[in-house]
């Protein structure tokens, strides 16, 4: 008994001495959404509140980086108060730019999804329908749970695509002008254990559909067209010590990158507590003051992915 004890305790150390860094430490971020515009990279991540006990988040800010090390806070990009339609929970973002706007996809209410515009991809952005661009009451969506987590992706011939959801993924085809869409709801496949946190990106020709799963592992399929059908590939990343993971995947400067949140700096900030394991993060403040961080990708030349050794 005594032996296992001694044995999971070094494990444990050797897990957490390892793991990877924040990239930010000034406050807690989460479900970063990374892109590059003009050569630079961006992150469009949740901001978890310093005292938070739930997710109860109310701004985003904008980071951005031109060499993977040094992170620039450009601040509040759009927050709550800006809304006069909703006024909680400033869930994951997403971002996109088009025709020289910028297009910021966010959840709220856990049931609708906005979107604001500005010329600059660090904002200010502004909310020019003064209602959600689709809400769970919308004709045609299906979801089961929250309405979360949009994922914004431009195909190669100009048409847009916004994916969200939890449980069940919606997709939407959104018109030229990125605010309004077609009317028209999908339905992604309900086989792939899909949890939360879709994300989608083309490699080769083929469209990758990543998420987190109901084992809580990020999970990946691909398909030869946006809205599938799609094939499950493997695990890219195991559970983390947060309990959520919400990621992203971008190429910047010819290396790809899996950006992913773990709860690490909240670790950092308070030594005393014992830190959950990524199979069983526990329950506690470090599941809602999270920390955003990345790791490189690497593809196989078959085109599937190497999965991430979060702990390396
Ligand atoms: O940040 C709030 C929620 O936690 C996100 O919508 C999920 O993806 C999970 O990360």
């Amino acid at each position: 008994m005594m032996k296992s004890f001694l044995f999971l305790s070094l494990f444990t150390l050797i897990l957490y001495s390892q793991a990877q860094d924040p990239i930010v430490e000034h406050m807690y971020t989460a479900d970063p959404s990374a892109r590059v515009f003009n050569d630079t990279l961006y992150v469009y991540p949740s901001h978890d509140p310093d005292t938070a006990t739930w997710f109860n988040m109310a701004d985003w800010h904008v980071f951005s980086t031109t060499d993977m090390e040094n992170w620039t806070d450009h601040g509040v990009a759009f927050s709550l108060e800006d809304l006069s339609w909703a006024n909680r929970y400033a869930w994951a973002p997403d971002c996109i730019g088009r025709n020289g706007k910028y297009y910021f996809y966010y959840p709220v209410e856990k049931s609708m999804i906005g979107v604001a515009v500005s010329d600059k991809p660090t904002g200010y952005f502004k909310d020019p329908l003064d209602s959600a661009l689709i809400h769970i009451n919308s004709k045609g969506v299906v979801c089961d749970r929250d309405f979360i987590d949009p994922a914004v992706f431009i195909d190669d011939d100009d048409q847009a695509y916004l994916y969200m959801g939890q449980h069940t993924v919606n997709a939407i085809k959104l018109n030229e002008d990125m605010i309004s869409y077609d009317g028209e709801v999908h339905h992604l496949e309900s086989t792939l254990g899909f949890f939360e946190a879709i994300w989608m990106h083309k490699y080769d020709g083929k469209y990758y559909l990543s998420y987190v799963s109901t084992s809580r592992e990020l999970k990946y399929c691909i398909g030869d067209s946006p809205l599938g059908p799609f094939e499950y590939q493997g695990v890219l990343l195991p559970p983390m010590n947060s309990g959520t993971s919400h990621h992203s995947i971008v190429e910047y400067k010819g290396e790809w990158y899996l950006f992913y949140h773990n709860a690490n700096l909240y670790y950092q900030n308070n030594p005393e507590v014992t830190p959950g394991t990524g199979l069983k993060p526990g329950r506690g403040p470090h599941r809602f003051r999270r920390s955003m961080t990345f790791q490189k990708l690497v593809y196989n030349e078959d085109g599937t992915i190497q999965k991430v050794n979060p702990y390396e």
